[in-house]
């Protein structure tokens, strides 16, 4: 079995997100989501907080068909112990964080795969638009 990790915080779910979690998911057998809790996108400089709160998007995430597992994402490096606890064989992101140290290190644990983004879809364009109504 084919085991695969991906993270993020997955607010105001949308179609990017899910082709993300589709096509990682095509990469193996079952994929456990890093979700990052309300404090974690603090740490990690968001603008603002998520629309919805963690356990709204832990929820809605642990809804989608190709996901397995959800866990919260805490902190940077909680990464290799997850990819060690859950037994992973590849981290899958999107290409955003392609080349980003978060990430490259990684390939001393396991394989390390970026996809391209979903062009025309972003948490911070459905705000905008949604300010406009
Ligand atoms: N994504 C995508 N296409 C989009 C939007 C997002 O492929 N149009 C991907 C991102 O590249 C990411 C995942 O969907 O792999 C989740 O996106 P975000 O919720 O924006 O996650 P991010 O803020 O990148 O947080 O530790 C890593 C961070 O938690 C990732």
């Amino acid at each position: 079995m084919k085991r695969i990790l991906t993270y993020g915080t997955f607010d105001l779910l949308h179609w990017g997100h899910i082709n993300l979690l589709k096509r990682a998911r095509a990469q193996g057998d079952y994929l456990v989501v890093g979700a990052s809790t309300d404090e974690f996108n603090t740490a990690k400089g968001a603008r603002r907080p998520s629309y919805h709160q963690f356990e709204v998007r832990k929820t809605m995430l642990e809804a989608v068909r190709y996901v397995d597992l959800v866990i919260p994402e805490e902190s940077w490096e909680q990464k290799i112990e997850d990819i060690r606890r859950f037994h992973i064989d590849t981290v899958v992101m999107g290409d955003n964080w392609k080349g980003s140290e978060r990430f490259e290190h990684l390939r001393s644990f396991c394989d390390v795969v970026f996809l391209p983004r979903t062009p025309g879809f972003s948490t911070s364009q459905i705000r905008r638009d949604l300010l406009v109504d």
